[in-house]
Parts: structure tokens; C-alpha cells; sequence
């Protein structure tokens, strides 16, 4: 049994291999045109920068340089249940300098295109294990983020050797240029 969480709470993780999935619907009644949701992984050291350029994975980037992460790539849509977008993690392979993995999601275009995550619904991340497909965890974002453009659904840390997840669920007014800034 899957566990869902509630903003702030955190769970181990307890598989070596695991994936992110992430889902969103979009009102498209609302918004007309193309609307296209990204997620990206922040990989973090110790004090909370990239661990180096290419640690910032994106549907520009879908792999970590020692081959630990791969995102499996950009969903233009977010049509359909299930995961729109979805990331492996190995946790055999990953490099000892990631200590943390940030998982953002931003609206691509957002300003020239006018939207936000008011018009999207039905957002959630979870975690399932690679190897065996039962899901681990589940966090279903049900705030009303009306004028936001990106949301950090969550996020996955090292304390102790022990790798964990938080539902942080935090939105912001920004791009993703702001994030890599922030994080580099
Ligand atoms: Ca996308
Ligand atoms: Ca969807």
C-alpha cells in the first residue's frame, strides 16, 4: 500500500531504484492554445548547489553524467492518467557528492503564453519502486496555486545514508531560468 503525504511530510524511500512520476491535467477550456508542463531535477551537494552543470536535468539534459538519473522525456500535453513525465533513479550509481534531488515543475512559455497553475489540475508526484512497480508514495498537490508558473512538487534527500522524500509543494512566481540561477 502506497502512502500519501501531505504537504510537508517526509517518508523513506527504501528501494536502491525507484522513479519519480509526475501528472497534471490541464483545463484546456481556459487556456486555448498549446500549454506544456516540464519537470526538472535539481541534483544538489552538500551546500545546495548543482554538483555541476550537467547535474541539472531537463528534457535538454535527460541523464546525470554517471547515468543514475534519467528522465524519460518531454511530455507536451499532460493528456491522459497516470504519469505525464517520469524519472529513474538509481541509487547504486549515483554520484557520493548528490545529497539532495530537487523535482520542479514550470510551465514552458509561461508569460508569452499567459498561464499559470491555476489552470492546471489533478498534479501529483509519487514514487514508485523500479525493480518491482509497487508504489512507495504518493503526494497529491491540492492547494490552488492561481498565479504561480512553477511548483517544487518535492523533494529527495540523503540524512544519514538514508534517502528520503518531502512533499514540499511550494509554488512560485518564476521561470525555470530562476531555478538553475538560483541552484548554480
Ligand atoms: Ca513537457
Ligand atoms: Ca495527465
Amino acid at each position: 500500500m502506497a502512502i500519501n503525504l501531505q504537504k510537508g511530510q517526509r517518508e523513506n524511500i527504501n528501494a536502491p531504484k525507484f522513479t519519480i512520476g509526475l501528472g497534471w491535467d490541464v483545463n484546456n477550456t481556459s487556456t486555448g492554445g498549446a500549454f506544456d508542463l516540464d519537470a526538472s531535477l535539481f541534483l544538489l551537494g552538500d551546500n545546495k548547489r548543482l554538483v555541476s552543470d550537467n547535474h541539472f536535468i531537463f528534457y535538454n539534459n535527460l541523464e546525470s553524467p554517471d547515468k543514475a538519473v534519467i528522465h524519460s522525456g518531454d511530455n507536451l500535453t499532460g493528456d491522459g492518467d497516470g504519469d505525464d513525465e517520469q524519472i529513474k533513479i538509481d541509487l547504486t550509481k549515483i554520484d557520493a557528492a548528490v545529497k539532495e534531488i530537487s523535482v520542479v515543475v514550470t510551465i514552458h512559455d509561461a508569460d508569452t503564453r499567459r498561464q499559470n497553475f491555476g489552470q492546471v489540475r489533478n498534479s501529483f508526484i509519487r514514487i514508485f519502486n523500479t525493480d518491482t512497480n509497487e508504489e512507495i508514495l504518493k503526494y497529491e498537490l491540492d492547494e490552488d496555486f492561481s498565479i504561480e508558473t512553477a511548483v517544487e512538487f518535492g523533494r529527495v534527500y540523503n540524512r544519514n545514508g538514508e534517502w528520503k522524500f518531502e512533499a514540499v509543494g511550494s509554488g512560485q512566481r518564476e521561470g525555470l531560468e530562476k531555478f538553475v540561477s538560483m541552484y548554480q
